[in-house]
């Protein structure tokens, strides 16, 4: 028998946005769910695969988001969805620490040959990216004694009042919902395009700065993003990360790489901290892991994980069966089909458009990223004013093709696309926002 590869869905915009099922919904949201909780294209979602989302009036649009990096190896991905189907009929649920079960086991094992560096590691799991950064600082500091916890700018890692005391921005996630966690300290990162250093120089910057404000004896841990995510994907310059990692060492702190939202093959390689040739202490997985399921996990230097003491770890749906049993089907297919090379792929075939765009348009000061985590950030030539992206992502979104912004300043379009993305899709998605692009800059 022939296999019978099915065309991708394409884009395909039936009716105004949002339509009239659309607007239906709209409405009784707006009744029943709280204000705080947005959404950013009008429209409900009725299913999706692979890289086309379908919304509840017949809509298809190019998914250039996937929920925020989740869906990292496609929507409904047949393994994952067999997986959980077979799952859910054995066990859905037993709490791993009264009877424990092996998918838990297995994903624990494939974290400690994925993560880098070789030493021995172990790992534990929770069910959102926050509850994993929540729980490498609470291990940070039982295996250190020390209290102080160290980010850096732009950072973003939460939205519980830990993580949200650690993040950058306190609009939106933390303005007014105090008193915030105490001994956070915010640091000068990485970011090259804003302050011109090397790697070596902004590391030796962020150690003066901890060394004199923080105080290295009480240091705990320092927490960054590889790459940072909701910031506005910046990557930092190339030694900023080892040379963290070396200082780190040196004074007995703990370093955490928060691997939320460029984890799991997103940038072409399992974990970004490759990239950079860190080898990071901690490494924070969430978003990407299960296919769209909820699962993170705390993975670590086997002595540090091993510093707490019996029970200090735990909560009642960490590792869910279901949610494992989706992350070894992600795994699986990580060597299986090559996931990072797909990552690649979408790079080689995405950056070049966004570089001509960029040529068009001289707002667009910097291409950036890796892999299939890539971004523009927008800034005013003549005056140096960030640009807002939301106007350019609303316009895309009438058009068919769902992309998202970020940024401290709100002034970059980031681009978060499934690995099943075809390299057609790419171009007509690129070509959707280059129309977006010329018409918001033609009208502001
Ligand atoms: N660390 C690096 O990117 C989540 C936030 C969505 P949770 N980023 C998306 C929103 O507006 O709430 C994220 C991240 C990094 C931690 C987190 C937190 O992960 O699974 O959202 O708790």
């Amino acid at each position: 028998m022939t296999d019978i590869v099915a065309p991708a869905l394409s884009r395909s915009i039936v009716t105004e946005i949002p339509g009239p099922n659309s607007r239906a919904l709209l409405e009784r949201k707006e009744r029943v769910v709280a204000k705080a909780v947005p959404h950013q294209l009008p429209v409900f979602i009725e299913s999706a695969h692979d890289a086309i989302i379908t919304d509840v009036d017949g809509n298809r649009f190019i998914d250039l988001g996937c929920g925020i990096g989740v869906t990292t190896i496609g929507h409904t991905n047949d393994k994952v969805v067999d997986a959980v189907r077979e799952q859910v009929g054995k066990l859905t649920h037993s709490l791993f620490g009264t009877t424990p079960y092996e998918p838990y086991v297995r994903i624990a094992e494939y974290l400690a040959a994925h993560t880098p560096g070789d030493h021995d590691k172990k790992s534990f799991f929770v069910n959102s990216g926050s509850e994993a950064v929540e729980n490498g600082v609470k291990i940070a500091r039982k295996y250190t004694g020390r209290r102080a916890v160290a980010v850096v700018e732009h950072g973003y890692h939460g939205r519980t009042n830990l993580t949200m005391t650690m993040n950058y921005k306190p609009m939106p996630y933390a303005a007014g919902m105090g008193p915030l966690a105490s001994d956070i300290f915010h640091a000068p990162g990485s970011y090259p395009l804003q302050d011109g250093l090397s790697g070596a120089e902004a590391a030796e910057r962020t150690q003066y700065h901890l060394e004199k404000h923080v105080g290295v004896e009480d240091l705990s841990c320092l927490v960054i993003e590889p790459i940072q995510g909701e910031g506005g994907f910046i990557v930092p310059a190339d030694g900023y990360l080892p040379a963290m990692q070396e200082w780190c060492t040196a004074n007995g702190v703990v370093m955490i790489a928060d691997e939320v939202q460029s984890g799991i093959c997103r940038t072409g390689a399992t974990f970004a901290s490759d990239h950079f040739g860190w080898v990071p202490d901690l490494v924070l997985s969430a978003k990407g892991i299960a296919g769209g399921l909820p699962l993170a996990g705390v993975t670590g230097r086997a002595e540090i994980m091993d510093s707490v003491h019996v029970g200090g770890l735990g909560g009642t749906f960490g590792g869910n069966p279901i949610a494992c049993a989706a992350a070894v089907a992600v795994f699986e297919q990580i060597e299986a089909d090559d996931l990072n090379g797909e990552a690649q792929r979408i790079e080689r075939v995405m950056r070049p458009l966004l570089d001509e765009l960029a040529e068009r348009h001289p707002e667009i000061i910097e291409v950036r990223g890796k892999g299939a985590m890539l971004a523009v950030e927008l800034i005013d030539p003549e005056t140096g004013a960030p640009i807002p992206a939301a106007p350019i992502s609303a316009a895309a979104g009438l058009d068919g093709v769902l992309v998202l912004t970020a940024g401290t300043d709100y002034n970059v379009l980031r681009f978060l696309p499934s690995l099943a993305i075809t390299d057609d899709q790419i171009r007509e998605a690129i070509d959707v926002i280059g129309r977006a692009l010329a018409s918001s800059l033609s009208a502001a």
